[in-house]
């Protein structure tokens, strides 16, 4: 019996990209990417006890998951003959392909890699832009921008300006589309808070946080800031922060891989994110591997806790 929906009656991350307008270079790219997707969520499902390095049931040497998912994505993007250049979380420089290929993508290729041998959803995100490098540009330049959640369901999320829509892994191995136009409400009933650590240095970021428990919000946590935001998407409504206290004065996480592209998508979605003083999408990119303090999510909360912080 045939249980998949016929490729007729479904549309396809391709079908999708072409009817939102994108380029054929950045539909080209973006299918190029989720097949890296494929790959790394294989590689999730499949790897035995080489989930954090070391040697299989056969006795063979195994790639950490994280490195073994850089290399696959730096694969797929020098395959696409479209990348520039590229940053990864995991390389210390940016990695230039060809001076005259229109992309720069920058990529965390397995965030809350930490959080695989505990079975929690993790995930990878991507930002793409126009051009040479993404130095001196900000993450509203960004053309583009997706992750893709392996829990247990793999999705693809993506943005190119025209909303935010995602897509289910399916058994043939196809995205194919879940939904459209993703949007996020003003008002928060769950909150995500990251780096906790520096409550006992902020007591701004305490008070924020005795206030959501007052108020008696849902807390939604799990350590992997792709499941986190992503929750924050699906429901559409919630709040994330990672802030700065002593051991991380700009919070956890970094500009370009993480924060980056998840203020494009949330924006897209109607949401806000903040770094304190102006939207992440007007940070200045200084150096690849900057840490911004964030704040994201439905707007009126994030202009509260904005607000509450400074
Ligand atoms: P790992 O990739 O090392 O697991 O880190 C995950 C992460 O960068 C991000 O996904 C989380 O939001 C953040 O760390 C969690 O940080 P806290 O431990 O400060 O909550």
């Amino acid at each position: 019996m045939f249980l998949l929906p016929l490729p007729s009656e479904r549309t396809s991350l391709n079908a999708h990209l072409r009817s939102a307008g994108a380029p054929d270079a950045l539909r080209h790219l973006i299918l190029d990417i989720s097949r890296a997707a494929k790959y790394i969520s294989y590689a999730i499902k499949t790897t035995e006890t080489g989930l954090s390095g070391g040697t299989n049931q056969s006795g063979e040497k195994q790639l950490q998951l994280d490195v073994l998912s850089d290399t696959i994505v730096s694969h797929y993007l020098a395959e696409s003959g479209l990348v520039a250049s590229y940053a990864s979380e995991e390389a210390e420089e940016l990695i230039i392909f060809s001076d005259n290929a229109p992309y720069t993508v920058v990529f965390d290729p397995l965030d809350g890699s930490s959080l695989v041998e505990a079975n929690f959803a993790i995930g990878s995100i991507f930002g793409i832009y126009e051009g040479l490098d993404c130095l001196g540009k900000t993450p509203r330049e960004q053309v583009a921008a997706l992750y893709v959640i392996y829990g247990p369901r793999t999705l693809l999320v993506y943005s190119c300006g025209k909303g935010v829509h995602s897509f289910i892994l399916n058994d043939v191995g196809e995205f194919i589309l879940y939904q459209e136009y993703h949007g996020i409400a003003d008002t928060a009933k769950n909150y995500s808070p990251g780096n906790l650590r520096a409550l006992a240095d902020n007591p701004a970021y305490d008070s924020v946080l005795h206030d959501w428990l007052k108020r008696e919000l849902t807390l939604r946590y799990s350590g992997c800031m792709v499941a986190d935001i992503h929750h924050i998407i699906a429901k559409g409504q919630g709040i994330f922060t990672n802030v700065g206290g002593s051991k991380y004065p700009q919070g956890k996480l970094r500009l370009v891989f993480e924060c980056g592209p998840f203020a494009y998508l949330v924006e897209q979605a109607g949401g806000a994110s903040s770094n304190g003083n102006v939207s992440i999408l007007d940070v200045p990119i200084e150096n690849i591997h900057q840490r911004t303090p964030v704040i994201i999510g439905s707007a009126h909360e994030v202009a509260a806790v904005t607000k509450a912080l400074r």
